[in-house]
């Protein structure tokens, strides 16, 4: 922790990065980050490699959040990445940051190597926003009511709401004292998490009636293709809310979401009690936690999903 307040509290420049496709805790932390070290008199820019997903539009209202799509500038002082894993998952933004000498970490996936000079990774916690909230903590730095919001809402997001066995008492005190210091509670989790878009419900219905059991009823994949997302006039990004369909059906220990992405097929499990998701994905050069990790094949949809369920016949 000493070092990368140091690193962050010497720079006067700062590049910030989050990881590619951001969800909730990416965005929230990130942005949050930018406030912070704006308040403290360091200068930087905020780098996403696309813009900001259509359901987390909620989080540019808290605060000025300006970010860049492309690189703009090279005159920094240190690169930082947040909640990105790996280097890879920095998507457009990995050379740059990878040949950078002086760079920093703050994340909280088991999986991180440590790819930059300084890392601050809290495995044990449930979020970036969290390891933010604890840096902003001990470096001094300022929390406003706008900051607040937006490590609430990082946190919720890949708490799913406090809900997910990654919460820890630390969590809630930090969540505790983030809505004493003026987090938006009510309406970041009404516009996260009890919103949906007609589009996507129909999408989850349609996703509800794919959905195969494997494995005596121990598995559970739904499988998405861009045909499936057109038709229901959804993006990629709509077909994030269907991430904890499987693993809710009772009985389940896996359950996994298949979905096409680009020229690639893309995977995100989720684990109940003792399957390790991370070692799963890790067989195919992914990553995460161990109830929640993601991977990226070159397999079409359904032989991804056909080798998943064959290397689950020994894990489950
Ligand atoms: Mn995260």
């Amino acid at each position: 922790m000493k070092n990368i307040i140091k690193a962050i509290r010497e720079a006067k420049k700062v590049a910030l990065f989050t990881h590619i496709t951001p969800d909730g805790d990416a965005i929230g932390s990130t942005f949050a980050m930018g406030q912070l070290l704006r308040s403290a008199g360091i200068e930087n820019d905020i780098y996403i490699n696309e813009k900001v997903p259509e359901r987390l539009k909620v989080l540019e209202a808290y605060g000025e959040n300006p970010y860049y799509t492309e690189l703009q500038d090279n005159d920094y002082d240190l690169m930082l990445a947040l909640d990105c894993g790996d280097l890879h998952r920095l998507g457009d933004f990995a050379d740059a940051f990878g040949n950078f000498e002086n760079t920093a970490v703050i994340d909280h996936h088991v999986s991180n190597p440590g790819y930059a000079k300084v890392n601050f990774i809290e495995a044990h916690g449930s979020s970036t926003g969290e390891a933010v909230y604890n840096f902003a903590l001990q470096g001094c730095f300022e929390i406003s009511s706008n900051v607040a919001s937006l490590l609430y809402a990082a946190i919720t997001s890949d708490t799913g709401c406090f809900k997910y066995s990654s919460t820890t008492p630390r969590t809630l005190v930090a969540a505790a004292d983030l809505m004493e210091k003026g987090a938006d509670y009510v309406k970041i989790c009404k516009k996260l998490f009890d919103t949906e878009d007609i589009k996507t419900l129909r999408l989850k219905a349609m996703a509800t009636e794919n959905l195969q059991l494997y494995h005596n009823g121990k598995v559970a994949v739904i499988t998405v293709t861009t045909k499936d997302l057109e038709s229901h006039g959804a993006i990629y990004e709509d077909a994030e809310g269907l991430t904890d369909i499987p693993r809710s059906v009772s009985g389940v220990e896996v359950g996994i979401v298949i979905k096409e992405w680009k020229d690639k097929t893309k995977a995100s499990i989720r684990t109940n009690e003792y399957v390790d998701a991370s070692a799963l994905a890790a067989i195919y050069g992914g990553g995460g936690h161990i109830r929640a990790a993601g991977l990226v094949s070159e397999m079409d949809v359904l032989s991804l999903r056909d080798d998943l369920v064959a290397n689950l016949k020994d894990l489950i």
